[in-house]
């Protein structure tokens, strides 16, 4: 898909955007046609991108509905966090989680990890326990290889056992000076990634790029959220959303009204 350049668009010097799993699509699932709609048509108007935490391979899954290109249809793409940065399609900024913490450190809190997960009763354990991802690790008690019910189910259980939140702190206990932030942002997992490595690490792609205001939508706003920093940063203007439906009303109030 072609878009028009920034400064042949009604509100191009505006950029907006958008968290990923429950702002634009369900929680790990698929963007609705409509919401495919509502994007290309925001993107007449105003400048558009995402920021997730995951890598873009699982937001090409989630956000290319009928085989289009995530890298095509937002003008910019921040896979983790903007940590992996593309503009107009095209890689510019990539930066790596390993060689920033190094190898020994790096073993010390995985085999810790691995350990603690070893202890840890659950009403069910899958795989893949720990996603080495290049800008982060992503760590899930339960496993990533779980379908759809099993992640739900998990999701139940830790609100009450709060299994992710002691697991975080007993890294914070263990860890005090590795330089980490510890991010409860999706149903199963966390994401561990050196400090500044949140969402608003990809504004300094965008903050000396002249945009009169820079929206963002999420809705893990609240303290210990995933979007709570971006939301709450002085570069943005902060939007919190309960669903991808809400996230479509506000955006049409905003910017499609005139
Ligand atoms: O985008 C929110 C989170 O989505 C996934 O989390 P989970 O699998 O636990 O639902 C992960 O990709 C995580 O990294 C990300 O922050």
């Amino acid at each position: 898909m072609s878009a028009l350049p920034f400064w042949e668009r009604s509100k191009g010097n505006i950029l907006v955007l958008f968290d990923v799993d429950g702002t634009l699509t369900p929680a790990r699932r698929i963007i609705s046609k409509e919401m495919q709609d509502l994007l290309r048509q925001l993107r007449e108007k105003v400048v558009i991108g995402f920021v997730g935490g995951s890598d873009l391979d699982k937001q090409r899954e989630q956000l290319g509905l009928n085989g289009a290109d995530v890298l095509k249809e937002f003008d910019y793409c921040f896979p983790e966090n903007g940590v992996t940065a593309y503009k107009g399609g095209k890689l510019f900024s990539s930066q790596s989680f390993i060689e920033w913490i190094g190898e020994d450190k790096y073993q010390q809190l995985v085999n810790f990890m691995l350990r603690y997960i070893s202890e840890l009763e659950l009403p069910i354990k899958r795989g893949t326990f720990i996603e080495f991802r290049r800008s982060m690790i992503n760590v899930s008690p339960v496993g990533r290889n779980t379908t759809t019910e099993e992640r739900d189910a998990y999701e139940a259980f830790d609100k009450s056992h709060k299994t992710r939140q002691v697991f975080v702190q007993a890294l914070r206990d263990v860890f005090p000076n590795l330089g980490l932030t510890y991010s409860i942002g999706g149903q199963i997992s966390f994401d561990v990634f050196p400090t500044g490595w949140d969402k608003t690490y990809c504004l300094q792609h965008v903050e000396n790029e002249d945009f009169k205001e820079i929206h963002f939508f999420g809705d893990k706003t609240f303290e210990g959220g995933n979007d709570w920093e971006i939301f709450n940063d002085p570069r943005t203007i902060g939007h919190a959303v309960k669903s991808p439906d809400d996230t479509m009303r506000i955006c049409k109030e905003l910017f499609l009204k005139d």
